[in-house]
């Protein structure tokens, strides 16, 4: 693999981790950031969350892009270089690393690092002719242009509404820089739920098997690991509720009962009931994101929409000047 990676492998996550924690467990309303879901174990667990039947985002978006994959081409006929941010087992990727005559090359972005690296392996086996370049890095941080080659067109792929983990003015800024990281004219796609019916949304993110409540709670057990704290997972409770005002659901972690626990040498006072919002997952209504991404110098080209089993959006966009 790359030796270019080196400058984001300079990432210190035990320090970046123990930072966050430290500072969201510091304040009144305590909260911690939803990246660090991301260890392998929590990137397993979001696999078999795409595998339940409640949650119809990746179904719906594979349904999509499978539609959408043949006419890629019409609109970027030369497409030489993918990069994903939040790529994950890249599962939706491959149907693009397939189809597009002129790709040389894959950068797939992820935080969680030995994922990522055993996501690569898996596609250098799979996929010979290409040049598969994984980065780890925290997605939000890159602001620098990558330094690709001027006359590689260049499609990021954002898939997943994983830009549903941003609130209105943190997705702006991330889908500015993602144009930025680019550092030429390129293209996006990029998926977004914007469901608004709460059964279904609420049934999403507390599926029967409860495998969101595991990997809700992969959280506090990799602070355990990582950091040497002491939440006993038995005194906490997964909720996800839908904050219809806000357009988003909420993933709580609730104290049962009145608890201290230790981390990383600082003591947290819980009372019963109380809770670590641990993820905000938005669901744009359309307009908004479309007012969203225009704001952020993205031009829409062209989208494909679910309107039956849900509401959710796969736009083409070009980056404006
Ligand atoms: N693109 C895949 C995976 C989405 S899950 C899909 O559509 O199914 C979100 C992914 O983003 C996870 O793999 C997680 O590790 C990664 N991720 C979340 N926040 C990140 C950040 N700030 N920087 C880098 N990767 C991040
Ligand atoms: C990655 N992200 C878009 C998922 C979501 O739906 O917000 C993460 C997730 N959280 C609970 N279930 C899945």
């Amino acid at each position: 693999m790359n030796a270019n990676n080196d400058a984001y492998l300079s990432l210190d996550h035990h320090t970046l981790l123990a930072r966050d924690v430290i500072a969201g467990l510091s304040h009144p309303a305590k909260t911690l950031p939803c990246k660090w879901f991301y260890d392998v174990a929590g990137s397993e667990l979001f696999e078999q969350i795409t595998e339940t039947p409640e949650y119809y985002l990746t179904r719906v978006e594979t349904r999509l892009l499978l539609e959408l994959t043949p006419r890629l081409s019409d609109y970027i006929p030369h497409l030489a270089l993918i990069i994903e941010p939040g790529s994950g087992s890249s599962n939706k990727t491959r149907m693009l690393l397939r189809s597009q005559p002129h790709l040389r090359e894959y950068m797939p972005m992820d935080i969680s690092t030995d994922f990522l690296y055993a996501s690569a392996v898996r596609l250098e086996e799979e996929f010979p002719h290409l040049k598969i370049n994984p980065i780890v890095c925290d997605f939000t941080v890159l602001t620098e242009p990558l330094g690709i080659d001027e006359t590689h067109q260049c499609l990021i792929f954002f898939p997943g509404s994983t830009i549903g983990n941003f609130g209105p003015e943190e997705a702006r800024h991330l889908l500015k820089n993602i144009r930025t990281m680019a550092g030429k004219p390129c293209w996006l796609l990029i998926g977004v739920d914007m469901t608004q019916d709460a059964p279904r949304l609420l049934a999403a993110y507390n599926d029967k098997a409860g495998i969101t409540d595991k990997f809700n709670k992969n959280i506090l057990a990799r602070i355990n690991r990582e950091l040497g704290a002491n939440f006993d997972l038995e005194k906490f409770q997964h909720r996800a509720i839908f904050n219809r005002n806000e357009h988003r659901i909420e993933m709580h972690l609730v104290s049962t009962v009145a608890q201290t626990v230790d981390v990383a040498g600082n003591q947290y006072g819980f009372e019963a009931g109380e809770f670590i919002h641990t993820e905000n997952s938005y669901k744009y209504p359309k307009t908004k994101f479309e007012s969203l991404l225009h704001d952020a110098g993205w031009l829409v080209e062209r989208a494909w929409e679910d309107t039956g089993e849900s509401d959710f959006g796969v736009f083409l966009l070009r980056s404006a000047g």
